[in-house]
């Protein structure tokens, strides 16, 4: 049986368990991922409520995986590559993605796909999977250039039973490709439980096929995440090639706005969870043992941040009105006829809407 041990840093109780770490947590660094995921979580909690006043469109929640995204996007440099998720904005917002832009993803936006010139993040990968061989052949194009960019492409346990995870991994694999491929198994692809999609007792053992380092880590501790990651990206970057990490964390709510996860999960586990593993709480309970914790100070923080979300959701609704050919305009050249009698069906369809 392959043993592959879950490593914590940081234990729910804010205890650290390790040495190891200690010089490197300075108290502005411990503040700044605080602060950090306070932003993706007040975010995350306006983009739900956003949904449900009708302003916002289908959204994929993340709270709770917030370590597990802000911890690995924390140890990226600036001219790395990022290739996302529909539930990974935590992520790209940590690495700059601007908040407005994600909000205008959200409502269906092509400009919501569009990086900050100074940043390679793709736009989200919906169809599972397709992104591990993009993240795969961008760690190539780096290598054969000789730069020491890396890639991290972020994909949910779901997705390890595709074909493209095996492809990806196969080609970095054998390619030495620098890219760290983050797995976040928070346990469940929509409603079914990783143990009905797969008899592997954990992701990380999926490495040893394809030789490469595999780390187990709790996803809800950005400690071990933000360290674990950052070795892994050190060793791509020294054409040491890929790394699989499994950050095991959980997610509290529903799969998108359009789902209900108490026909599948119980909400008593939830509620447990985000009792005892919480990846916010737990830091919080760190600083105030380690002597960093200051109220007034986090009590700022908590309204600066809902400031920030607040400028962002202005600055997504006073976007200018979508354009209705953009829905159909941007796959092909020139149209084919499906797409063009969907069009032409679609236009029918408004004017006797809005006649
Ligand atoms: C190729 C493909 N098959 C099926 C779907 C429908 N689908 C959307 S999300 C999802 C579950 C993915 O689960 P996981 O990889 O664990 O990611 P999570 O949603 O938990 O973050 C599925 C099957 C899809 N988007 N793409
Ligand atoms: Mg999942």
């Amino acid at each position: 049986m392959l043993q592959f041990d879950k490593i914590c840093y940081l234990d729910g109780n804010g205890n650290l368990l390790t040495s190891e770490i200690k010089t490197e947590l300075d108290e502005g660094f411990v503040k700044k991922i605080y602060r950090q995921l306070i932003l993706v979580r007040t975010f995350d909690r306006k983009a739900i409520s956003l949904q449900r006043q009708g302003r916002l469109g289908t959204y994929a929640p993340f709270e709770g995986q917030e370590a597990a995204q802000v911890g690995s996007a924390m140890a990226l440099q600036k001219d790395d590559w990022l290739f996302p998720t529909y539930r990974d904005h935590a992520a790209t917002i940590t690495f700059g993605h601007s908040l407005t832009t994600v909000f205008l993803y959200w409502n269906g936006r092509i400009e919501g796909c569009i990086p900050p010139p100074d940043r390679k993040i793709f736009p989200p990968a919906v169809p599972i999977a397709t992104q591990l061989p993009h993240a795969t052949g961008a760690a190539m194009a780096e290598k054969f250039k000789g730069t020491s960019n890396a890639a991290i492409v972020y994909f949910g346990d779901g997705a390890t039973s595709e074909g493209d995870f095996h492809e990806g991994l196969n080609f970095a694999s054998v390619f030495k490709a620098p890219v760290v491929f983050l797995n976040q198994n928070n346990q469940y692809a929509i409603s079914v439980p990783i143990e009905r999609q797969m008899n592997s007792k954990t992701i990380a053992q999926k490495s040893v096929a394809y030789d490469i380092p595999g780390i187990r880590l709790d996803g809800n501790d950005v400690f071990a995440v933000y360290f674990e990651t950052k070795k892994a990206l050190e060793r791509a970057r020294k054409g040491e090639g890929p790394t699989l990490i499994e950050a095991v964390t959980w997610r509290y709510g529903a799969h998108t706005t359009a789902d209900d996860p108490s026909k599948y999960r119980d909400q008593l586990k939830s509620d447990f969870i985000r009792d005892t593993e919480d990846p916010i709480l737990r830091l919080e309970k760190y600083m105030k043992k380690a002597g960093m914790w200051d109220e007034q100070w986090s009590q700022q923080l908590h309204e600066e941040e809902a400031e920030k979300i607040e400028q962002a959701v202005k600055g997504m609704e006073a976007f200018p009105l979508p354009d209705t050919n953009d829905l159909f305009d941007h796959v092909f050249e020139e149209n084919p006829w499906v797409i063009q009698d969907q069009k032409d069906q679609y236009f029918e369809f408004l004017r006797g809407v809005y006649t």
